[in-house]
């Protein structure tokens, strides 16, 4: 199928939420069809992740992507000229193998992202399907439950909150639709609880609120209040998801201290902590309780939280030998997906049937400085992840994958599964 054949690839600098450069690529095939992908960007990042290209210059901070962009329009649009948009596994072994680094240090894990993202996008508009079903075919059934971060601290927010995100799961409903309702009704009501008590009403980068509160447990409570307000019954009807986001905390000696407010914990203490915590609320998951090097303090608290769910992000980084050490291990039993933590489509294909051949759940998920790209809740549905975090039901960059999901669920109708 010659039609299928790549003749461009345009890379340009875009914006991120965050106000920020990123990467766009413009996949142009011989058919005339053409597709875009942007690429997201962290803030708490991991240390293993693969390396994304800033032009390090007086530009925007240093923040800028011209060498990342040069390089689409240079080496990845020349290796990849006239190759089948549709082999995906061939078109980003070529760029891994052009890059040659461990990272994707050499050409940048964004600009090969955005070039693996909008090969498949143009694929998939070539053979007139969605990307979900291009991606997943007549299997891609599931929408996922979607953890919506309504209250943001860590890194992502000025307020004193050290927990970097508090998510709200309304996982039983019977539809996705019908949980995005939930979902958006509790952030309404928490908003009006906030104006009530005259605490702040600004939000963070994923658009949950990032009100100064006296600790955590006053957070949890506010949720639980706000789900109350909009009907719901917390530990009934929706649930509460954390990322601890960790990683932030610890120092090289394995020691934690919560930059806000200044407290020192052993990782014995903090997992009392979660206990504490999990035990006066209904908390369902925890994402990077322990730092990405404390393989030893996940696996004790695997062992002990066996019905809890425990995500490892900077712990796994999306790559599948980190996962592996996982599995061997025991550590955590869920995994977060974001494809610019490993740079190209099939690694994240890849690592996700690791994970799931192996009884670990897939969270499909955003970054804090994220863009109009709604790939990942495609590929959510594609691969029938069971679960997605993509931020508040706020602002448009979050709201683009929501909607998607909307979208892709009315495009289902009866053959839409949710919740099971
Ligand atoms: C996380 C993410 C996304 P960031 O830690 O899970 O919520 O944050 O993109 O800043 O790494
Ligand atoms: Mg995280």
């Amino acid at each position: 199928m010659t039609e299928c054949r790549i003749k461009r690839i345009v890379g340009r600098q875009i914006f991120d939420s965050r106000g920020t450069p990123t990467v766009e690529a413009s996949v142009l095939l011989k058919n005339g069809v053409m597709s875009s992908a942007s690429v997201p960007s962290g803030a708490s990042k991991g240390m293993y992740e693969a390396f994304e290209m800033r032009d390090e210059e007086r530009e925007f901070y240093g923040k800028g992507v011209k060498r990342a962009i040069n390089n689409i329009n240079t080496e990845l649009s020349r290796i990849l000229e006239s190759k089948r948009a549709d082999d995906q596994a061939l078109i980003d072994s070529i760029m891994i193998e052009a890059d040659g680094t461990a990272n994707k240090s050499a050409l940048g894990a964004n600009a090969i992202l955005a070039v693996s993202l909008a090969c498949a996008k143009a694929a998939a508009t070539s053979y007139k399907m969605p990307l979900y079903r291009y991606l997943g075919g007549v299997g891609a059934r599931v929408l996922p439950t979607p953890m919506m971060n309504i209250l943001n601290g860590g890194a992502h927010a000025d307020n004193n909150l050290d927990i970097q995100e508090f998510m709200i799961v309304p996982s039983v409903f019977d539809s996705f639709s019908r949980a995005m309702r939930a979902g958006a009704e509790i952030y309404m009501a928490l908003k009006n609880l906030l104006k009530e008590k005259k605490l702040s009403i600004a939000v963070g980068d994923e658009g949950g609120f990032a009100p100064n509160l006296e600790n955590e447990y006053k957070a949890l409570e506010l949720i639980c209040d706000a789900a109350q307000k909009a009907g719901y019954t917390p530990g009934k009807d929706v649930f509460i998801a954390l990322d601890i986001a960790s990683s932030e905390w610890a120092d090289e000696k394995g020691n934690y201290k919560l930059p806000k407010c200044g407290k020192k914990m052993t990782c014995e203490e903090l997992s009392l902590y979660y206990s504490d915590l999990t035990d006066k609320f209904p908390i369902v998951s925890i994402e990077d309780p322990f730092s990405e090097n404390d393989w030893k303090a996940f696996e004790r608290f695997t062992k002990k939280h066996a019905s809890l769910q425990i995500v490892g992000d900077d712990l796994f980084v999306t790559n599948s030998e980190r996962l592996k050490i996982g599995i061997d291990n025991s550590c955590a039993n869920a995994i977060l997906i974001k494809p610019n933590q490993i740079g190209t489509l099939t690694e994240t294909l890849d690592v996700i049937r690791l994970a799931q051949k192996n009884g670990y759940k897939t969270v499909i998920s955003h970054r804090s400085g994220d863009t109009e790209d709604s790939s990942i809740a495609d590929i959510a549905v594609a691969v029938n992840a069971g679960q997605i975090k993509t931020g508040a039901p706020a602002r448009g960059e979050r709201i683009a994958k929501y909607n998607r999901l909307l979208r892709i669920e009315s495009n289902l109708g009866m053959s839409a599964i949710y919740g099971k």
